[in-house]
Formats: structure tokens, C-alpha cells, sequence
């Protein structure tokens, strides 16, 4: 009998804590964010990168990087800043790096750090996405 009561009062305690780990786990994968960064957090190869993108001109341009790029072969997100003319990208290092990363947006016809933009992609670009000397 006094051996059995602290066993109990063990077991309650274990089941305790098994009902609050659930909880917390529900409640973060309900967050897309959350669960996001549980998933990068179990990636130890992820990397970042901030790009010079010199030629970027306006919204469509941002579009044309940003999903010509998320998700393709270890590319995680891409975020371009118009603005500062920048890009950000969270990356697998283990599957891409950044030669790999700037040939992919010269590809899509824009400069990225000192990598020249495709011509023949630049020249298929909006008016809108041209140097403003190139616009028709
Ligand atoms: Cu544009």
C-alpha cells in the first residue's frame, strides 16, 4: 500500500503531462506559421540569401520571381522587396546554393547579384517589367 500510492500519483503525473503536450501540439499545427517553422526547424540544412535584383521594376516582376521560384528544387520562399530592389530567399542547402539560385532568376529573365538576365526571357517580359530605355 505505501509503495502503490507514489506509483499512482507517478502515473497521473505522466498522463498529466501527455494531455498538455497534445494540447500544445494541436494548437500549433491549427497555425499555419507555426507549423511552417516546425518544419524548417527540422531541416538543418535551410539557409538564407539576400539577392541584388537591379532590374525589378514592379509588382508583376515580383510575381514572376517569387513563383517562378517557391518550391522549385530546394527553394523554400522567396520574398522580393521592389522597393530595395532585393531579394530574400530561405533555401535547402543541401539541394540548391546560390550560383544554382541566380542562373533560376536570370532564367526568368532578370539580373540577380552579378548574374545577367536571360536575354531571350527578358525580351518575353511585360513592357512594364523592362528597363524603362528598353519599353516600346
Ligand atoms: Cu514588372
Amino acid at each position: 500500500m505505501n509503495i502503490q500510492k507514489p506509483i499512482g500519483s507517478a502515473l497521473i503525473a505522466l498522463l498529466i503531462a501527455g494531455v498538455a503536450a497534445c494540447g500544445s501540439n494541436e494548437k500549433s499545427t491549427d497555425d499555419g506559421k507555426s507549423q511552417s517553422q516546425m518544419m524548417a526547424g527540422q531541416n538543418d540544412n535551410k539557409a538564407h540569401t539576400m539577392l541584388k535584383l537591379p532590374t525589378v521594376q514592379c509588382d508583376i516582376c515580383k510575381k514572376t520571381i517569387e513563383h517562378g521560384l517557391t518550391g522549385i528544387n530546394g527553394i523554400l520562399s522567396v520574398t522580393v522587396d521592389i522597393e530595395n530592389k532585393m531579394g530574400h530567399i530561405n533555401y535547402d542547402s543541401s539541394r540548391t546554393d546560390l550560383p544554382k539560385i541566380e542562373d533560376r532568376i536570370a532564367s526568368l529573365g532578370y539580373q540577380a547579384n552579378e548574374t545577367a538576365a536571360d536575354p531571350v526571357a527578358y525580351n518575353k517580359l511585360p513592357n512594364c517589367c523592362k528597363l524603362p530605355e528598353d519599353r516600346k
